[in-house]
């Protein structure tokens, strides 16, 4: 990558620690023209300004406010790169599922879910999302709708990863059948083996790998 792309995808790193949601549209289309891909814009730019947040979050150095403003960043970004992500992640298969998702009850983070549904919906899978803090009912009711293949559960607080267990067990209670993957930063594979969960994803790539796995796609 030359200098002069790196610097763009610096500043976008900047925007999101600074939590300019004003100026980032520019910059974003900015970098577009010069040909960066939104897969580059995502991963070089908006995740590590993100990870910078979060540790400055975490040391005190940023308050919440701040943190709002990022996500804002975030999710202005996302609105431009959303559709060329769902490109250039896009596979020729159709038609592979349907998958439901949501943020358990007491968690309102929504970015990482969203991305796991961008890079679906880019997989072919279709994507019933039913948002954040969502209940026991509201999945179950969601499920008894729109009967998905596969039910994903995202959490990002260590609070809310009981929410999650509760959530599993429910849901296995009520639709023995159905799959169960779940995901989030404090989430890991034990955890999901411990709740009766059928899958862990670390990441939005992981998670696409492991719906086609668990749906025998190839
Ligand atoms: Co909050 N927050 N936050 N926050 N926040 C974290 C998670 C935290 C780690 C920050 C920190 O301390 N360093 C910390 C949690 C600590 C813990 O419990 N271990 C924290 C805290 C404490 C809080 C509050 C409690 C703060 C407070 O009020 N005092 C509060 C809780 C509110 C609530 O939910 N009830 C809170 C609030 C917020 C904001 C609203 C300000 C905002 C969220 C905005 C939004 O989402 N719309 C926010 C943000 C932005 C963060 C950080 C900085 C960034 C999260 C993010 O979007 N990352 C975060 C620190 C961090 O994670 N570094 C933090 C980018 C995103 C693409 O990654 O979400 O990890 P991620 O998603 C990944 C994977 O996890 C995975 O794939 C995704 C894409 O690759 N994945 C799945 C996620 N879901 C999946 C589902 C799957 C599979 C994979 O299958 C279904």
């Amino acid at each position: 990558m030359d200098s002069q792309n790196s610097n763009i995808l610096i500043q976008i790193s900047d925007l999101i620690i600074s939590g300019n949601y004003k100026s980032i549209s520019s910059v974003i289309e900015e970098a577009l023209r010069t040909k960066i891909t939104a897969n580059e814009i995502l991963s070089s730019g908006l995740l590590k300004g993100m990870e910078i947040v979060g540790i400055k979050f975490r040391d005190g150095l940023i308050f919440l406010p701040e943190v709002l403003m990022s996500a804002k960043a975030f999710k202005e970004a996302m609105k431009i790169i959303e559709p060329l992500l769902i490109q250039e992640n896009s596979s020729d298969k159709i038609g592979n599922g349907k998958i439901l998702l949501g943020t358990v009850k007491g968690d309102i983070h929504d970015i990482g879910k969203n991305l796991v549904g961008v890079m679906l919906k880019g997989n072919g899978f279709s994507v019933v999302d039913i948002g954040v803090d969502a209940s026991i009912d509201k999945f179950v009711e969601a499920v008894e709708k729109e009967n998905p293949d596969i039910i994903g559960l995202s959490a990002m607080l260590t609070t809310t990863m009981i929410s999650m267990q509760k959530t599993v067990q429910i849901l296995k209670e009520k639709f023995q059948t159905k799959l169960i993957i779940v995901g989030g930063a404090p989430v890991s594979q034990n955890f999901a083996n411990k709740i009766g969960a059928d899958g862990y994803g670390k990441n939005a790539i992981e998670a696409v790998e492991l719906c086609k796995k668990l749906l025998r796609i190839n």
